[in-house]
């Protein structure tokens, strides 16, 4: 069903909370939030801006209404920070040279803006909802300035092992940081995502603290990993650890261990970004 006006409620991320507006995208609505910016835009620290990517014939409409909310926070000095969703970018697109080049022109094209504000792509799909998990973590990510420090450590501690991918999430799947293995396909991205949203369900009914699992990807290689309740104060996380299987059991308990190890750490980065 189209948003009629706009739907708001509130959610927690890292202790915070954090007011949501979805803004109707019909005309009349669109027109009224311009005409009345100050009732509707004040206030706002970080805009999803939404591209249906497969309308090209609504490209510039698009991009001319974004720049009249721009013109606004521009005008009024204040800071807003924007993640542009080329949405509807659905798998049968990721490999079409025309759609492609079509984003990457709008994209050259909304960089003249990046003077005056931190402007973030991202490609997503309903077809992929980590794609659109993705943007939404990395849209929130930014209002925190230390939270990079979290991807970093991971890969630190991917050195150490054939890790295939490290992530921890909140408990509602906001990503706080990940490390993958370079060239990680797309299926196999959303391979894992689908155990880990399952493991992390069941963890949560069967109130349980860690999962271990061992699966193949398409292609015949073996990964195993886990996934692990970590709570730091009164916040709960989940961090999902997977490796390169190996014949040696020995090894996976080691990984254990140093990530029990590392947990000290994560927890003082981790106080650090809320703070
Ligand atoms: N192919 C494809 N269709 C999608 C995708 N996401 C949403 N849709 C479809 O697009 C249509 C519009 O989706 P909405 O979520 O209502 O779009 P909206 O931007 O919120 O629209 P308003 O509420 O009017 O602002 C629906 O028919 C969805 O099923 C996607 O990633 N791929
Ligand atoms: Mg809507």
């Amino acid at each position: 069903m189209p948003t009629r006006r706009i739907a708001r409620d509130t959610f927690r991320f890292l202790g915070l909370e954090f007011s949501r507006l979805d803004f109707g995208g019909q005309r009349i609505y669109r027109e009224d939030y311009l005409k009345h910016p100050e009732k509707f835009l004040s206030g706002i620290d970080l805009i999803f801006y939404v591209i249906d990517a497969q309308d090209f014939d609504r490209y510039i409409e698009s991009i001319d209404y974004l720049e009249e909310i721009l013109l606004y926070f521009k005008e009024r000095q204040e800071d807003v920070m924007v993640a542009v969703l080329f949405h509807k970018f659905d798998p049968q697109f990721v490999d079409d040279v025309e759609i492609n080049k079509r984003i990457l022109t709008l994209k050259q094209a909304l960089t003249r803006y990046s003077n005056h504000f931190d402007i973030f792509f991202f490609e997503t799909t309903i077809f992929d909802i980590k794609s659109i998990m993705d943007a939404f973590s990395s849209g929130l990510s930014m209002l925190f300035e230390k939270i990079e420090m979290v991807s970093n450590l991971f890969a630190e501690i991917s050195k150490n092992y054939n890790t295939i991918l490290i992530s921890l999430f909140d408990a509602k799947g906001i990503t706080l940081g990940e490390y993958f293995r370079p060239h990680l396909q797309l299926l196999q991205k959303i391979k894992i995502y689908e155990i880990y949203l399952d493991l992390q369900k069941r963890i949560v009914s069967e109130n349980r603290t860690l999962y271990e699992f061992s699966d193949k990807f398409e292609n015949g290689e073996r990964f195993s990993g886990i996934v692990e309740v970590l709570k730091f104060g009164n916040l709960e996380f989940f961090l999902l650890f997977i490796i390169e299987e190996d014949e040696d059991l020995q090894l996976t308990v080691t990984i254990l261990d140093k990530i029990e190890a590392a947990k000290p750490q994560m927890e003082n980065l981790i106080m650090q970004i809320i703070q």
